[in-house]
């Protein structure tokens, strides 16, 4: 997957060569070239931000520079990319939006915005979809950005070890992960659940199961609501909630 970066802080994303993102990066599964507006004024010590026309507080990013670093990015696009800017409007980015996107098989080019935002014009001329990483303000698009890759590069096909799995991970299931247990198998007085230590691979299936339908019921029904249940899926849950203790 090629990713195009346009960011003012291109050193940030620094942070994702580490772990699974670092090795898909050394495995060149992922591939990310940087882009940055200042480069792209007409000498380095001109400005990238400007105030807003019609007053009020804060700086906006100027469209010319921003522009032209979108365009060169997108010329040096391996295939036709899609353009994405990263902001508190855009669309809800979710485990089902990362698949969709990846499953696109396209190159993307990302774009961070800094300031109070960009020039209305840029993402009318060069942004194809707007999306958030969630109902919250960053100083900048760059950790929505890195989000975004994070989550993507989980999902392309190497890039996680069978060690590591994404069929198990919450939300690519539509529930709630079971609990998980390590050594040892007593803590501070605390048992590991026996069925765990049992070596019956069916039982404990249906018991994780079960515990991922009851967390999910407890701590996200709006997750639930979403999900068809089969009438199995009905009766572990009804025992997971007969089993809980009475308020
Ligand atoms: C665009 C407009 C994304 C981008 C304004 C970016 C949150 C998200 C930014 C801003 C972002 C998100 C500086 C407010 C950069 N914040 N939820 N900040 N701001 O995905």
């Amino acid at each position: 997957m090629w990713l195009g970066i346009v960011s003012l802080f291109p050193d940030m994303f620094q942070a994702l060569d580490h772990g699974i993102t670092g090795r898909a990066l050394k495995d060149k599964l992922l591939t990310l070239a940087h882009w940055n507006p200042r480069q792209f004024t007409l000498d380095k010590h001109q400005t990238v931000d400007s105030s807003p026309y019609g007053g009020g507080p804060g700086m906006v990013m100027m469209a010319e520079p921003l522009h032209k670093a979108i365009h060169a990015a997108k010329q040096a696009a391996p295939t036709p990319p899609l353009t994405i800017y990263l902001s508190p409007q855009g669309k809800p980015f979710n485990q089902a939006a990362a698949a969709e996107l990846v499953a696109q098989h396209r190159a993307f080019i990302l774009v961070s915005g800094r300031y109070e935002g960009i020039d209305e014009r840029v993402i009318q001329q060069d942004i194809d979809e707007e999306w958030s990483i969630g109902d919250y303000i960053l100083s900048g698009g760059e950790l929505a950005a890195m989000v975004m890759i994070d989550v993507m590069t989980r999902l392309i096909p190497g890039a996680i070890g069978d060690a590591e799995s994404v069929s198990t991970d919450s939300h690519t299931s539509g529930l709630l992960k079971y609990p998980q247990y390590t050594r040892p198998d007593c803590f501070n007085t605390q048992n590991v659940p026996p069925i765990l230590l049992s070596g019956h691979h069916a039982h404990i299936a249906q018991w994780r199961l079960k515990q991922s339908l009851g967390r999910t019921w407890l701590k996200r029904p709006d997750i639930l609501a979403q999900k068809k249940l089969s009438e199995s899926d009905m009766t572990l849950l009804t025992e997971f909630i007969n089993a809980l203790p009475q308020k």
